[in-house]
């Protein structure tokens, strides 16, 4: 078990985090437009969560957002939480880490980046464990 795997397990059985509180979703680009990467034309609301509606435990990008202090840093924008080859940047439509809160994103969300996707591949299965498609 990894050491981002044990966080997550943390962050759940503390039980205080709402990463899909609005609140929150201000504080990413396109926090409040990024598509359900289970096929669905929903918003994934609960970014940070495995749940699309928000409830749950952090998935593995809430866990690096917790770690990055709930800030859009340069780190946290270049870093690749799912590991599916996109940076969280290039996920959330801030392929160059410029976005600040407030500001309007470089681009449209093209990604998940705390579902690995496509979702159906061996990699993937293993990232998105918790990830319900609902
Ligand atoms: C997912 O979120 C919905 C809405 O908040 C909630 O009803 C449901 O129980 C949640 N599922 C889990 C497994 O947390
Ligand atoms: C988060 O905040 C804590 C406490 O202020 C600090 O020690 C830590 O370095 C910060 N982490 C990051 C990634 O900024
Ligand atoms: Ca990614």
């Amino acid at each position: 078990m990894n050491a981002k795997y044990v966080l997550v397990f943390a962050v759940c059985s503390h039980g205080s985090l709402v990463l899909g509180h609005p609140s929150f979703m201000d504080l990413i680009p396109n926090g409040h437009g990024v598509p359900d990467p289970c096929g669905s034309t929903n918003i994934w609301f609960g970014v940070g969560h495995n749940n699309r509606t928000g409830g749950g435990i952090a998935n593995v990008f809430g866990a690096d957002f917790l770690k990055a202090n709930m800030t859009w840093s340069k780190a946290l924008c270049m870093a690749d939480s799912d590991i599916d080859g996109r940076s969280n940047g290039v996920e959330l439509g801030d392929p160059d880490c410029k976005w600040t809160a407030g500001a309007t994103p470089q681009g449209k969300a093209v990604g998940h980046p705390g579902v690995c996707e496509p979702m159906n591949t061996k990699t993937c299965m293993a990232v998105n464990l918790n990830v319900q498609c609902i």
